[in-house]
Order: structure tokens, then C-alpha cells, then sequence
């Protein structure tokens, strides 16, 4: 037989986590059950022009009522581990009132589910559907959200905590902060630079605040935050095209990453946001509550950034405060459907430098993955060829991360299922599995065979 060298293929760890994720609103639809109230992507959704053609998750892949046959889908993959989301506003209505035992009784069930088909269960708390009365007195603007934020992850933690297996607090809070309440194509829609940068701070209090949490209600719990890492490099080697990518790559890395890891902001981000912010909305001892010790660092991972200096201000309103001096380029290479290029080299760039700058710290890629416009052939088959090379090419550059040192412990695809891609609705299919919205039908595309094979052999060809 040959050997793994002969055949190129890379091996991984026997107990490195394969999964995919998902995330409630995206995929649960039964907006209004068992005592659910709307959270801000209800209210969004509603609005004229917010979302593709009116789109909503009022539906979406139905995966509240199909939630069994999903799991038994990931079983037949193979998964170790599956990363969901749970709805605020399902466990506790409003965000104030106590937990609703109907909303965690389905989390409480599909944990066991879970278990029951050999999948590690890894649940997040916040993916982005915050209690619209929250949002009502201020959202992520208001210093009072995280505090709320907390008691939920109490009550979350006190019924699954005995059986959740890795925690995230939040997903990706620069989405939340700067598209949501930044640029404003994400609920809440807001556009202010400044209430971005608020809702930056509030979000990593409250992931602090919950940490806590956790940990009050399961001492040995795995506390983890997924945080959208990139690569940002500059167009040229000059001197003001690198300011630009130090610029951009405090605003989308450290931002987040340096508070929770160091417990102080970046002082260049300060400086850069002067303008919009005064920061005096930071008291004293919230660093120290943001920097509670990580179990494991969660990032996620889609293409690179590419950044110059702006000969004149930028107009094109931008997600990143403060930042009209900045120009944003195409990175070279074949793309995406979401027009994101490819780019696996950025995946071991970020991979090395978190393990470069925090040796010891554990890492999960909490999403990697690509939407391409997948054809249903007259076979009933999913040909996603370019889904298959995307993962594995991402695959091998976390393979060689782990090669130079970087603790990698797992590795989650977005997404599961096709889903409601927020603002551009259904049209962009990220799955594993195909979901046919009209009759809810689920298909393993190819890309879920080739993963499948993947995990288990341990190994990706090359
Ligand atoms: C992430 N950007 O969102 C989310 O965690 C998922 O819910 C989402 O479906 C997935 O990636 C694909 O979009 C992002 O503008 C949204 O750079 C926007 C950006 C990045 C990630």
C-alpha cells in the first residue's frame, strides 16, 4: 500500500475535532413558538430594502421541527462535533423576564440528541439575535445589555452546562458592532461609527460577564469567544499603505483579541477613533472582567483583506470607524459566490501569529467555508467541486499551522445546511447539505461525502 507521503496525505490528530456550525436564526425558523419573542432580526427583516426580497427566518431550513433528522445527517457524516447557537429570545423572552423552560427544553434535547449520535455538542450564546426589548433600550449601545447577557448565560449553562462540551460566548462581535450598529446592514441598522464602538465595548463586557457566569454554574466548563480573524495585508510595502493595514488590522483583530488576552485596548486603535469616541464609556475594572482566562480561542476565517492609503477621504461608507483614509482592494484570485476571494494562505497567517503572540493558547477554527452557486444534477447529485477544493485547501493550511506549532484542536465548516445568509437571504448556499426550501428536503452534497471520507480516514488528500 502506499504510504501517506505517496498519496499526500495530511495527517490530523485521532481526537481533533471535525465538525460544522450552524446558527439559530439562520436555520431554526418557529419564530413565534413555545414562547419565543422577536429578536432584532425579526424586526430587520421586516423592514422594506433591509434584506434580498424581503427574506426572513421566520422559516428557514425548519431545523426547530426537523432538529432529529438533522442530527442523524451529521451522523452520517461522521461529525465530532457540531456548533449551534442558542436563541436568546427563546430562553429567556425579552432578554428580562425569567427562562422560558419550553425555549431550553429543544436545546435540552438536541444536546441529547447529540450525545446520543457520538457529537460533542458546542453551543454559543450570542449569534447576532439579541431580544428586540433589549434592543428597545438601547442593544449593545447600553452598558445594561451585558449585564443581562449574563443572567442568560446563567440560566443556559444551569440546564445544558453539564453536557456542552466547548462554549462561545459571542460570534464574531465585530459583524454585531460595526455591521449592525456601525455601517448598518445588519440588525439593528444602525449607522454611527460611535455606537459601533460602544456596542465593541459592551459586547466584550459582556462576554466577560458570562464567562463568569459559566464558570459560577460549571467549574470545569470550556469557555471559548469565536472572533472574525483576518489577514489584512497592504497593497504596496510603503510606509502609508502599511499604516493603513496596522489601521484596519486593529479594528477587525485587535480590538477584540487584545482586551481579552492582555486586558488593555490597543492604544493606536484609541487613537485612531478619537474622532468618533471618547472612550469614557470604559470604566474601571471592565478590563479585568474582559480578560478572564480563555479556555480555547475560537476564529473564524473566510479570505483576506487588502488595504491602502486613500489619496483623497473615502466616501463609500465603511464598516471600520474612523476610517475614510483607508481604501479596500480586491485580493487577486478566483472568488466566491459572496465575491470573497480565496485565499488559504491567510488562514495559516492567522493561525501562526495567535500562535506566535499567545503560545499556550488553545485554538478551534469555529468557521471556515464557501457559498458557491451549487446546481442540483439530474442524478439528484451536488457537484460542489469547488467547495471541496476550498475545504480542503483551508484544511491543509491549518495542517501546516499545527505543523509550525499552533495548538489547533478543531476545525468547524460553515455551515451544516444551506441557510439564511442575513442580509442576502437565501441565495447563497454555504451547506454541507442542500436544502430544498420549498419541500425542506435535505441532500448531502458532494462536498459532505468528501468530508465525510475526511473524518474517517483522519486525513485530507492532497
Ligand atoms: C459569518 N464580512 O458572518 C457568520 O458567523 C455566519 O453567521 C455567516 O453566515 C458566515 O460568516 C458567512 O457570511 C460574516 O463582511 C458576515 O466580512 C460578514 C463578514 C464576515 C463574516
Amino acid at each position: 500500500a502506499p504510504t501517506a507521503a505517496q498519496t499526500g496525505e495530511l495527517r490530523f490528530p485521532p481526537d481533533f475535532w471535525w465538525g460544522a456550525a450552524t446558527a439559530a436564526y439562520q436555520i431554526e425558523g418557529a419564530v413565534a413558538e413555545d414562547g419565543r419573542t422577536p429578536s432584532i432580526w425579526d424586526t430587520f427583516c421586516a423592514e422594506p430594502g433591509r434584506v434580498v426580497d424581503g427574506q426572513t427566518g421566520a422559516v428557514a431550513a425548519d431545523h426547530y421541527h426537523r432538529y432529529r433528522d438533522d442530527v442523524a445527517l451529521m451522523r452520517e457524516i461522521g461529525l465530532s462535533a457540531y456548533r449551534f447557537s442558542v436563541s436568546w429570545p427563546r430562553v429567556q423572552p425579552g432578554g428580562r423576564s425569567g427562562a422560558n423552560p419550553a425555549g431550553l427544553a429543544f436545546y435540552d434535547r438536541l444536546v441529547d440528541e447529540l450525545l446520543g449520535a457520538g457529537i460533542k455538542p458546542a453551543a454559543t450564546l450570542y449569534h447576532w439575535d439579541l431580544p428586540q426589548e433589549l434592543e428597545d433600550r438601547g442593544g449593545w449601545t447600553a452598558r445594561d445589555t451585558a449585564l443581562r447577557f449574563a443572567d442568560y448565560a446563567a440560566a443556559v449553562a444551569d440546564r445544558l452546562g453539564d453536557r456542552v462540551k466547548l462554549w462561545c460566548t459571542l460570534n464574531e462581535p465585530w459583524c454585531t458592532a460595526f455591521l449592525g450598529y456601525g455601517l448598518g446592514v445588519h440588525a439593528p441598522g444602525r449607522t454611527s461609527p460611535g455606537d459601533g464602538l460602544l456596542a465593541t465595548h459592551h459586547l466584550l463586557l459582556a462576554h466577560g460577564l458570562a464567562a463568569q457566569a459559566l464558570r459560577a454554574a460549571v467549574p470545569s466548563a470550556q469557555v471559548s469567544i469565536a472572533l472574525n480573524q483576518g489577514a489584512v495585508r497592504p497593497l504596496t510595502d510603503s510606509p502609508a499603505d502599511r499604516d493603513a493595514a496596522r489601521r484596519i488590522d486593529g479594528l477587525l483583530n485587535r480590538i477584540f483579541l487584545d482586551p481579552i488576552m492582555t486586558g488593555a485596548y490597543p492604544a493606536d486603535v484609541m487613537a485612531d477613533t478619537a474622532p468618533v469616541c471618547d472612550w469614557s464609556h470604559v470604566r474601571d475594572g471592565d478590563l479585568a472582567v474582559i480578560a478572564a482566562p480563555l479556555d480555547a480561542l475560537g476564529v473564524n476565517y473566510y479570505a483576506p483583506d487588502l488595504v491602502s492609503a486613500a489619496p483623497s477621504p473615502v466616501e463609500e461608507p465603511s464598516p471600520y470607524p474612523a476610517s475614510q483614509g483607508v481604501a479596500f482592494h480586491q485580493t487577486p484570485g478566483p472568488r466566491t459566490e459572496m465575491g470573497w476571494t480565496v485565499d488559504p494562505t491567510g488562514l495559516r497567517e492567522v493561525l501562526l501569529r495567535l500562535h506566535a503572540t499567545y503560545p499556550e493558547l488553545p485554538l478551534y477554527v469555529t468557521e471556515n467555508g464557501a457559498a458557491y452557486d451549487d446546481a442540483v444534477d439530474a442524478d439528484g447529485r451536488v457537484r460542489d467541486g469547488d467547495r471541496i477544493a476550498y475545504l480542503r485547501d483551508h484544511m491543509a493550511a491549518a495542517h501546516e499551522a499545527m505543523r509550525a506549532g499552533a495548538d489547533l484542536r478543531g476545525y468547524f465548516v460553515w455551515s451544516l445546511l444551506d441557510n439564511f445568509e442575513w442580509a442576502l437571504g437565501y441565495g447563497k448556499r454555504f451547506g454541507l447539505i442542500r436544502v430544498d426550501y420549498d419541500t425542506q428536503r435535505r441532500t448531502l452534497k458532494d462536498s459532505a461525502l468528501w468530508y465525510r471520507d475526511v473524518i474517517r480516514s483522519g486525513g485530507v488528500a492532497v
